[in-house]
């Protein structure tokens, strides 16, 4: 493999990822599209049921972190976004961005609870700009063997973390997906899931500087079958980790129950760090197929990242 990053042709150069430019591209599009023209604002589509992407007010993409960097060619945007988990909308990878339409992104709270001094409440401006927001290129490993390379814009949840400031009993962070029967058709179709989908970290994995919360992806807000507006990216772990589309993030001094480890304890474990020596029960986890370019490639112990991260399971011997 190319010991290079091959950017496709979306990628602007930093100096040009700007939240204004941002903005104004997007206004761009919408006014291509024929959603605004003439500085009319009124009678407008709601957008947050037309399009796949959130509002993009306020969204800031942030620059590029040089530091994370893998060696890899980028994941193609089309497959990035068109291949996709999220069972509350369908277990098709494929058929996701065609069914999440109905769900509004456009409005959002997220509610920082639990053990800890300061409480939070944050809405849409906070989350896309009220941070450290920057541009990271993460590997992306899924529990059934295919990997994806994507940029993804955000700020780390140690930001989220340090103003909530947990209580030293707070020793893990739930987190917990949006539930909305009405607007998430999948979840009818698996009525003996225990929704919300819900996920879980270690307080020290939390506080990890490579644990992120993503609110956008090449660039632009995250579109809505990516989990937003605001999910998660643990990029060491099996991708079910990185939950989607959060509204509430709870500190606590037990292990969370999750979604996936309810569901199977032996298949999905709380941990699910990516380690190619420990298969699943039904399949090798040794390699995994590159999405986008069918490649087979060796997997890696904590999916690349084990010089940062390995050090939290010293148990492990490497
Ligand atoms: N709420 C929610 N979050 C979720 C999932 C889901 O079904 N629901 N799927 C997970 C799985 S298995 C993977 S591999 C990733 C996929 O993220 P992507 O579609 O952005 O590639 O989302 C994770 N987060
Ligand atoms: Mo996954």
């Amino acid at each position: 493999m190319a010991n290079v990053i091959v950017r496709p042709p979306w990628h602007l150069p930093e100096s040009a990822i700007t939240p204004e430019s941002v903005y104004h591209r997007r206004r761009d599009f919408l006014r291509a599209m024929g959603f605004i023209g003439g500085g009319l604002a009124v009678g407008l589509p709601a957008l947050g049921e037309t399009t796949n992407a959130p509002s993009g007010k306020a969204f800031s993409a942030g620059k590029r972190n040089p530091d994370f960097n893998p060696t890899a060619r980028l994941s193609n945007e089309d497959i990035a976004t068109g291949y996709n988990n999220y069972y509350e909308f369908s277990t098709t990878k494929t058929r996701v961005r065609d069914l999440v339409g109905r769900f509004r992104t456009d409005a959002w709270t997220l509610e920082v609870t639990g053990l800890c001094e300061n409480p939070l409440k944050l809405g849409l401006p906070d989350l896309l700009g009220g941070f450290s927001h920057e541009e990271r290129v993460y590997r992306f490993r899924c529990v059934e063997a295919w990997s994806m390379v994507v940029p993804w814009n955000g700020f780390q949840l140690s930001e989220i973390i340090a103003k909530a400031k947990p209580k030293s009993e707070a020793k893990f962070v739930a987190f917990t997906t949006a539930l909305r029967p009405e607007e998430m058709p999948g979840i009818a179709r698996l009525p003996d899931y225990p929704w919300p989908y819900t996920e879980g970290l270690r307080l020290d994995e939390a506080l990890h500087p490579l644990t992120l919360v993503a609110t956008g992806l090449y660039g632009k807000p995250l579109p809505k079958q990516n989990g937003a507006p605001v999910r998660l990216v643990v990029p060491w772990k099996y991708g079910y980790k990185s939950i989607k589309s959060i509204v509430r993030i709870e500190f606590t001094n037990k292990q969370p129950s999750t979604l996936w480890e309810t569901l199977n304890p032996r298949e999905y474990p709380f941990e699910s760090n990516v380690d190619p020596q420990v298969p699943h029960p039904r399949w090798s986890q040794a390699s995994e197929r590159v999405v986008d370019t069918g490649d087979r490639i060796p997997t890696q112990y904590l999916n690349g990242y084990a010089e940062l991260v390995a050090k939290l399971y010293p148990s492990r011997k490497v």
